[in-house]
């Protein structure tokens, strides 16, 4: 019986190190500009950068405009934006086709990498 702890101790010690190296695979955002939460002049692009090289053509944004200045009730609203990788691949670019009226906006985003499993989350910021 007691032989088998160190065996047991070892395969919990590889399974751990196993499940912490492909944890560390997926992206994660680092920062962003605008950053998150930000009240800013309207951005030509939004740039986000990851932890992680990403896999462009599964990785990607919706932009969506969640409100806008003395109207209640905005229903989220899909903003026309183009979305492409740049020279880092780390890093993620949106250029709204139009500039962006004053307003709440948010980006989710949509991040894989090698592993190939999508990671999703979002950032939020405000046009003035
Ligand atoms: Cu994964």
């Amino acid at each position: 019986m007691h032989a088998r702890r160190p065996l047991i101790r070892s395969m919990l010690a590889a399974t751990l190190a196993l499940a912490s190296s492909v944890a560390f695979a997926h992206p994660k955002l680092v920062s962003s500009t605008p950053a998150d939460k930000a009240e800013v002049i309207a951005p030509q692009k939004i740039e986000l950068q990851f932890s992680e090289n990403l896999l462009t053509q599964f990785s990607g944004a919706n932009l969506v405009m969640t409100g806008m200045p003395g109207m209640a009730d905005h229903a989220p609203m899909k903003v026309a934006a183009k979305v492409s990788g740049s020279d880092d691949p780390k890093a993620m670019v949106i250029t709204p086709v139009r500039a962006l009226a004053p307003g709440s906006y948010r980006v989710d985003w949509r991040a894989v990498s090698s592993d190939t499993h999508p990671i999703t989350g979002n950032i939020a910021f405000t046009v003035k």
